[in-house]
């Protein structure tokens, strides 16, 4: 198989899976983040990353991005209930800290806005150690209202560091609509730094996953930081619980048509990259697998009193 075939299968695999996980959890859980129509900016960030390399994903997508990175999925559901089995050994919810011994760094505080700011860090760190080592952060249209969003970027074009921002960009900040949050495209604030900006079909699982790897090849070649603009559409609503009654459902369903697994899946049909049967096949295959962790996940126990405070929160897992 060429390797564009298999990086498409790949891809299409993880966004299978990160809708399933939606499904999956958000049928146990209402605080949970959904990504439902956001799974193509999900899987064409976090697919084809070098181990080494600093991940600092958006909290909606923060399990895909984990696994993508070769986290264990039972553990990290087992994360969702602080079930002793997880990487922070129940001490930190895995939907918004991934492990890092994985090279994620996750939103420690809670707050949005600082983890751009880490990646900016991560990246110096990276040029400080030359070995070719880039940062990828990814957050939300929301997030780059804040004044992290502008002095991450600056400092990033400033001491031209190995960082690629992606602006997960769902148009909306909970019920805040993007034409209520900011004025003028995010895309456009690139120039303002002397950075390249790319604004990309964020439902085209292989634009964003092109332009990604484009911008992460270009900082490891030392020519700094770019920012990509990945315009797409949250579907599902801020939670799990959300009736999202601040919108049209004729603006949900006009964005529902374009489907970023179903478009992928016509591409594979058409280019003769998989048949139906095998569409089919893979569909039940991830299916199986994320449901399986969830009933492992579920039947791992709590900790003791054993893990409180003894050790590093983050670092060695069980
Ligand atoms: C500094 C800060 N302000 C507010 C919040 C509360 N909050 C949690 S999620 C969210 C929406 C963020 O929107 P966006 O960055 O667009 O991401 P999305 O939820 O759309 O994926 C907000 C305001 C927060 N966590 N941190």
């Amino acid at each position: 198989m060429s390797n564009r075939n298999e990086t498409w299968i790949a891809l299409h695999r993880l966004m299978l899976a990160t809708r399933e996980l939606d499904r999956v959890i958000g049928a146990a859980d209402g605080h949970w983040h959904p990504a439902l129509g956001e799974e193509a900016v999900v899987a064409g960030c976090y697919h084809g990353l070098r181990q080494g390399d600093a991940l600092v994903p958006h909290y909606r997508g923060m399990i895909a991005a984990s696994y993508a990175r070769g986290g264990d999925l039972a553990r990290l559901l087992a994360g969702l209930e602080g079930k002793a089995t997880s990487y922070t050994r129940g001490r930190y919810r895995s939907d918004v800290c991934g492990p890092i011994e994985f090279g994620i760094i996750g939103l420690y505080s809670g707050a949005l806005g600082p983890t751009l700011e880490y990646a900016a860090g991560a990246a110096l760190a990276a040029k400080l150690d030359a070995r070719g080592g880039v940062a990828l952060a990814v957050f939300g249209d929301g997030t780059a209202s804040r004044g992290n969003f502008h002095e991450a970027l600056n400092l990033a074009a400033v001491l031209c560091l190995p960082v690629v921002f992606v602006c997960q960009n769902n148009q909306f900040a909970i019920s805040t609509s993007s034409a209520r949050e900011h004025g003028g495209r995010i895309v456009d604030r690139a120039a303002g730094f002397g950075v390249p900006g790319q604004l990309v079909d964020g439902n085209d699982v292989v634009a964003v996953h092109d332009a990604v790897q484009g911008a992460i090849a270009r900082a490891r070649r030392g020519e700094g930081p770019a920012l990509i603009d990945a315009f797409t559409y949250r579907v599902g609503g801020h939670m799990a619980s959300d009736p999202g009654n601040y919108r049209s459902s004729e603006e949900v369903e006009k964005w529902k048509a374009r489907d970023p697994i179903a478009l992928h899946e016509a591409r594979l049909l058409s280019e003769g990259v998989l048949d139906a049967a095998k569409i089919a096949e893979l569909r039940a295959a991830v299916s199986a697998e994320v449901e399986a962790a969830m009933r492992k996940a579920q039947s791992d126990p709590m900790p003791g009193p054993e893990v409180l405070g003894l050790d590093r929160v983050f670092a060695g897992g069980v």
